[in-house]
Parts: C-alpha cells; sequence; structure tokens
C-alpha cells in the first residue's frame, strides 16, 4: 500500500511504538543530502562513469591507476561530507531498540561517523584498502595523503579499495547477519536505495510479513515500492529526524 503525508507518519510511529525489533537498509540517497553523489538518477556517478571501467574486478585488472584515481576523487567528495540529519535520527533510533541493525550499502563511512554501532557495511568501505595477493591483509587509508604511485602492500602486490564491485561476492558472514536482523525484525526502513542492486534488492522479501511492516523512505518511487506497507515519500534528512522525534 502506499501511502503518503502525516497519516503515513503516523502510522509508521505507530508501528516503530509496537516494536522490539527494527532492521534499516540505507543506500546513496541517505548521503545525498550530506553532498555525496547518489549512483542512478540526476547527478548519479552512474551517468557520467561507467561501471564496467571503474567498479569491477576486469575494470582493476586492466587499468588500476584509473580506477584509483576515481577512488581518490570520490574520498575528495566524501572527506568533505558530514553526517545530515538521516544520519544521526539512524543512530539515534539504535538507542531506542532492544535490537536494531543497521545494513548499508554505502561506503563513504558517515553512519559510523553518526555514532551508528550495530552497523552491517554490505559493500565495504572506501577508506578501507586491501592486499590484491593476500585479501585478509586491510590498511586504513583515512587521513592519508594521496600519493601519484598506485598503493601497495608490504608484500608487495598492489592495494585495491576494499570495495564490493560487479560480480563480486558479498562478504558471508555479512550478509547471514544481514539476513537474520530482516529475517527477526518487526519493522524494515528502507531509506534512500534504489533497491535494484541484488543480493541487497531482495533483502525486503525475507521480511515476514505475517506480523512485519516495511517502511520505505525515499524522495522517489523504487520497485520495492508497491511491497512496501507505509511509503514516506521525501528528503531522508528531512523525514528520519521527524519520525524519531515522534516516537
Ligand atoms: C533519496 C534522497 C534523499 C536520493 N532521501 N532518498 C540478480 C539479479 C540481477 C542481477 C544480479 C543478481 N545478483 C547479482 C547481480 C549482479 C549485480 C546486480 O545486482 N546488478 C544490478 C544492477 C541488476 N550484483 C552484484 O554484482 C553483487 N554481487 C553479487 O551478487 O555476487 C553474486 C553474483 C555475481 C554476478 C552474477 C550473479 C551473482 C555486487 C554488487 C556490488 C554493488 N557495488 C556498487 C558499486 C560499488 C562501487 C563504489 O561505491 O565505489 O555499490 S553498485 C552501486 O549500487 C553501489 C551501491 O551500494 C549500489 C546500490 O545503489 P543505491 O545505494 O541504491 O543508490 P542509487 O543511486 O541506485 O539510488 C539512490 C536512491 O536514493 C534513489 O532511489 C533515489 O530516489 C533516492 N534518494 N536522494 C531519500 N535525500
Amino acid at each position: 500500500m502506499d501511502v503518503s503525508g502525516s497519516d503515513a507518519i503516523a502510522r509508521a510511529v505507530g508501528a516503530l511504538r509496537d516494536a522490539r525489533a527494527v532492521a534499516a537498509i540505507t543506500g546513496a540517497g541517505i548521503s545525498a543530502e550530506s553532498g555525496v553523489p547518489t549512483f542512478r538518477g540526476t547527478g548519479g556517478l552512474w551517468r557520467t562513469f561507467r561501471a564496467e571501467d571503474l567498479a569491477t574486478p576486469e575494470a582493476f585488472a586492466r587499468d588500476p591507476a584509473l580506477v584509483w584515481d576515481w577512488y581518490r576523487w570520490r574520498r575528495s567528495r566524501i572527506a568533505a561530507a558530514r553526517p545530515n540529519g538521516g544520519h544521526v535520527a539512524l543512530a539515534r533510533l539504535e538507542q531506542r531498540f532492544a535490537a536494531f541493525t543497521l545494513l548499508t550499502q554505502n561506503v563513504d563511512g558517515l553512519h559510523l561517523e553518526a555514532g551508528s554501532r550495530n552497523l552491517v557495511e554490505l559493500h565495504g568501505n572506501i577508506w578501507r584498502a586491501r592486499c590484491t595477493a593476500e585479501p585478509h591483509r586491510l590498511f586504513d587509508q583515512r587521513g592519508e595523503a594521496p600519493k601519484d604511485a598506485l598503493p601497495r602492500c608490504p608484500c608487495g602486490a598492489l592495494l585495491r579499495p576494499d570495495i564490493v564491485w560487479f560480480g563480486e561476492l558479498l562478504d558471508q558472514t555479512a550478509l547471514d547477519r544481514a539476513a537474520a536482523a530482516v529475517r527477526a525484525c518487526d519493522v524494515l526502513l528502507v531509506v534512500g536505495t534504489s533497491a535494484l542492486v541484488y543480493p541487497v534488492a531482495a533483502f525486503p522479501s525475507l521480511v515476514d510479513r505475517a506480523h512485519a511492516t516495511i517502511v520505505e523512505v525515499n524522495v522517489d518511487a523504487t520497485p520495492l515500492t508497491a511491497a512496501a506497507d507505509i511509503v514516506l515519500r521525501g528528503p531522508a534528512g528531512r523525514i528520519l529526524p521527524h519520525v524519531e522525534r515522534l516516537l
């Protein structure tokens, strides 16, 4: 059912008041109001750049310098961004429920900066790099000055961004944790995602529809909209703080 306006807000608040376990899935839209570009839609990265050239293992094997240049540029945009009201509201919601799990597709680290702790970064983190030869070797590169040379592991192998590219598997432990949180939740918040990229796009289908409520927060309709119980149409940075205040 597609409901918007203050009635929808009241219903979302009511569902949250009755909830013990809450899960939230976020996408690029929640960081849009922080100035981080989304992927699809107006101003989206995939409108200007080809994913096949930059966000696949084949692209990195072909031209690691090009891929690293793009990630350095993305890092510079993200370094200038601060969490917005939407990130902060989700961090505050975490404090109010016995179980609250935040599943993000975002790699910008803004949820962590806003104070979310029970957080699963399903697509990785742009500030981390990992060794291409020994993938368990991770390197925190936040605060490191960008260098011209390609970054290398002490073992000599190239480092790559610790991000899940198209065609790559998500970490199984993270996936299991995410699926368990969605199956167990009484309310699933789906915020600022086009719900087009799998496997995360399939998570809402894991919800126990007999009792759980799906709430979508998005400025536009998505493939999930028809299946959502409550649709809050508008910017997450405005809607989520409003919902959190009314709780
Ligand atoms: C606002 C707002 C505001 C704006 N407030 N809202 C099954 C079926 C079909 C295909 C596949 C499938 N399984 C796997 C695939 C292939 C592929 C896939 O899903 N492709 C689709 C495009 C069809 N998936 C994969 O390859 C995944 N791996 C995998 O499944 O492995 C097994 C396998 C492999 C191959 C074949 C089969 C199985 C890995 C996916 C990794 C995705 N990585 C990326 C890029 C990382 C690069 C980087 O960040 O540097 O992650 S893609 C990109 O999309 C990024 C995002 O996390 C992800 C999702 O995008 P998101 O967050 O939804 O952003 P947008 O821009 O799409 O949407 C923004 C939304 O916000 C919009 O709705 C706006 O309206 C809204 N909005 N402002 C609220 N203020």
